[in-house]
């Protein structure tokens, strides 16, 4: 009786719950799509990429819209000017993401893109002067020998498969142009598709239903990371991961020695922990580690995938590959001997141009999520209480034909200087914004533009006749990010030198 009486209970009190999450958004006359009673409205998971569902429900004439992750009420934002006011306005209440990877996950938990404030702030503040323009000009020089060993690659696929699988290509060349850059640590994943580091990126690309739920957790409801103990890395790669930087840092004598100059970012985390160590404060090694792991996290998945985009696209607009082409010859002899630099590939108009609009097209994360910290007054009809998660809807302007008409065609004049200028400020966010933007914007879009400069100068890219338009590329339903869900591949036609 008693035990009937309890679950009687329960499922009222559950009952009533649901009853009032559900009217959250009526409640407070802000448009909604009715939720699941369960999921919320995260039923589009495993079925649909976020940046496609968010883009679906974007409504210019609707400034924001309520959802549900589950039953937390979210708020989805639509317009410029609140991206505006949340990324750079008022930031200072929007300074920490909604999603988390607990505290349990040092790597995941801690590390730069998913830390929380005030560690934050202390990290982020460490970290900048790894990506300044003075140290871009030392990475541009690894960018480059990269880059010509990426043009031996093709040629060895092409002679040997005739084909080439790009997305698999441009990641094993960006895994080694960030260890690189940011650990010093050499590899040869570009010619040969192997290293100890790509065994590691191969470990974060790798999807399995675990991976997907721990993923989904930390995004969606990470409240329960710790209950489940998930992480943000496979633990596998963690490990490995962890081996390898001991190892480097090791070479370098450790953290105790004299440490000059910051070289590069291996150095930035050695000179923080000799400098906490000075102030007898704590500085856990796992803590240097997990900025590392998103250091390379970050980087070499995104601008692999804005290279199989782009490349792609221009396999499909020749026209377009041929300005940029014309423009290229006139520095051929540069490029072609290794010593081109930063400079004048920024001067390459097409090539830029090419590059931002696929970065319209595709940008790696539909959404920009904060949360609030504190109430916060969106308009005078809406006020949302501390810890809504906001998320700023780039997908959906990025791809609404006012700002940037006939969305799915690729049209880099769009992005042209003249043009670029008449942009509505804010509709164009595929870096973010705020001092929360990715920290390693420059050097990804100056290591794209160094690998795509260096293979149209030495190759006219073609599409394979049997190939889909790229508006009909198949975009990855199993992941949070916006990556191709099936293995593209393109001819690379050797050129006249
Ligand atoms: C080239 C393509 C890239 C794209 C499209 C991209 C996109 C983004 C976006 C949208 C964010 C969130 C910004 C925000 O919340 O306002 C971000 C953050 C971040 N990105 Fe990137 N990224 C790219 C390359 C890189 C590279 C090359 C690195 C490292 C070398 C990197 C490291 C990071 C880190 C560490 C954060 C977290 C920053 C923070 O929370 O303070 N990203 N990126
Ligand atoms: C607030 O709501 C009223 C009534 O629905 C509407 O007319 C007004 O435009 C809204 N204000 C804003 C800033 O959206
Ligand atoms: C836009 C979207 O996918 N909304 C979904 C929210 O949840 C309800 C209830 O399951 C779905 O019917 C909607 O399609």
């Amino acid at each position: 009786m008693l035990l009937l009486a309890a679950i009687g209970l329960a499922l009222m009190w559950l009952y009533t719950k649901w009853h009032r999450t559900k009217k959250y958004w009526a409640d407070r006359n802000v448009p909604f799509i009715p939720p699941h009673p369960l999921l919320g409205n995260l039923t589009f998971l495993l079925k649909q990429n976020p940046g496609i569902f968010v883009r679906h429900i974007y409504n210019r004439d609707q400034p924001y819209v309520g959802l549900w992750w589950f039953w937390r009420p979210v708020l989805l934002v639509n317009t410029p000017e609140l991206a505006r006011r949340i990324l750079v306005k008022d930031c200072a209440v929007f300074k920490d993401r909604f999603l988390n990877s607990g505290k349990k996950d040092t790597l995941g938990g801690f590390n730069l893109f998913l830390v929380n404030d005030p560690f934050w702030s202390t990290v982020r503040k460490r970290l900048s002067p790894s990506f300044t323009g003075a140290k871009l000009k030392v990475f541009h020089k690894h960018f480059v020998a990269k880059a010509r060993e990426l043009v031996e690659r093709i040629k060895i696929e092409m002679e040997s498969n005739k084909r080439v699988n790009l997305r698999m290509m441009f990641t094993d060349y960006t895994t080694d142009v960030v260890g690189l850059s940011a650990f010093g640590v050499r590899g040869d994943a570009t010619l040969t598709g192997k290293s100890p580091l790509r065994d590691i990126t191969k470990g974060f690309m790798t999807f399995t239903y675990l991976r997907g739920l721990a993923w989904a957790c930390i995004f969606f409801i990470p409240e329960l990371v710790d209950v489940f103990g998930f992480s943000f890395f496979p633990n596998e790669a963690s490990n490995y991961f962890r081996k390898i930087y001991k190892q480097v840092v090791d070479e370098r004598g450790g953290y105790n020695v004299r440490i000059g100059e910051n070289k590069d970012f291996l150095d930035a985390l050695r000179k923080m922990k000799q400098d906490y160590d000075q102030n007898n404060e704590e500085m856990p090694e796992d803590i240097l580690i997990a900025q590392a792991a998103a250091i390379l996290q970050g980087g070499f998945d995104t601008t692999g995938s804005a290279l199989t985009f782009c490349t792609y696209e221009l396999a499909h607009s020749p026209q377009y590959q041929d300005k940029i082409y014309d423009e290229l010859l006139q520095i051929k002899d540069r490029i072609l001997n290794g010593d081109v630099d930063a400079e004048v590939l920024h001067e390459i108009k097409y090539l830029n141009a090419a590059l931002k609009e696929c970065f319209r097209k595709y940008l790696p994360m539909g959404w920009i999520d904060r949360v609030a910290s504190t109430d916060y007054r969106i308009d005078e009809n809406l006020t949302i209480k501390a810890g809504t998660p906001v998320y700023v809807n780039a997908g959906g302007m990025q791809y609404d034909p006012i700002y940037y008409p006939d969305p799915e065609k690729f049209d880099p004049d769009r992005f042209l200087p003249e043009n670029e200028k008449k942009h509505t400020p804010f509709t164009y966010l595929p870096f973010g914004e705020g001092p929360r933007f990715c920290i390693g914007k420059r050097f990804g879009v100056q290591n794209a533009i160094c690998a795509l400069a260096h293979i149209i100068i030495n190759y006219k890219i073609v599409a394979k006749p049997d190939s889909h338009l790229p508006r009909d590329i198949v975009i990855e339903k199993k992941s949070l990010f916006y990556m191709p869900g099936e293995t593209l591949y393109v001819d690379f036609v050797p050129r006249d030198l």
